[in-house]
């Protein structure tokens, strides 16, 4: 299907970005699991200036997917994510590197009432609104997606990427 070779070449060209930025000898995940220091930032100062986000979920036909999907922040950016769930169906929110993301994604498969305890996710019921204050740290390209059995594969992830 059409779709799913789209999404399998997206994915390949997103490890391959992430396999090069990765440093020599540094393991992902390696001692960086705890969430106030990710690859990909921490949570925000709410004292400090931000730039609002907005970013709303929805489905198409088949498809699900967030607008818009293509992000860029500067290294250091604070990031107000205002999300907003416009679908008929509960949708979530996961930033994280590719990598994290997928496995995330094959636990939840497993485990689909798995609770989502990171400070760079949320889950909406329809019509639900929800708010992410973030600051990103380090340059990288990193993935967002919505990793409900299915609905990444239906084209419900995005990419950010931090300069
Ligand atoms: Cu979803």
């Amino acid at each position: 299907m059409k779709l799913e070779r789209l999404t399998s070449a997206a994915i390949a060209a997103s490890l391959i970005s992430v396999a090069a930025l990765a440093a020599p000898g540094h393991k992902p995940g390696e001692g960086h699991s705890h969430a106030d220091d990710t690859a990909y930032g921490k949570p925000g100062d709410p004292k400090k200036p931000a730039r609002i986000v907005q970013i709303v979920f929805r489905e198409d036909g088949g498809k699900m997917l967030f607008l818009p999907d293509k992000l860029k922040f500067k290294k250091g950016e604070q990031v107000r994510f205002q999300l907003r769930n416009n679908g008929a169906i509960d949708h979530e929110f996961v930033v994280g590197t590719v990598e994290e993301n997928l496995k995330h994604m094959k636990d939840m498969e497993k485990n689909p009432d798995m609770e989502l305890d990171d400070p760079i996710a949320k889950r909406l019921k329809p019509k639900a609104t929800g708010e992410i204050l973030w600051q990103f740290t380090k340059a990288g390209t990193f993935d967002f997606s919505c990793l409900i059995p299915g609905h990444r594969q239906a084209g419900m992830f995005g990419t950010i990427v931090v300069e």
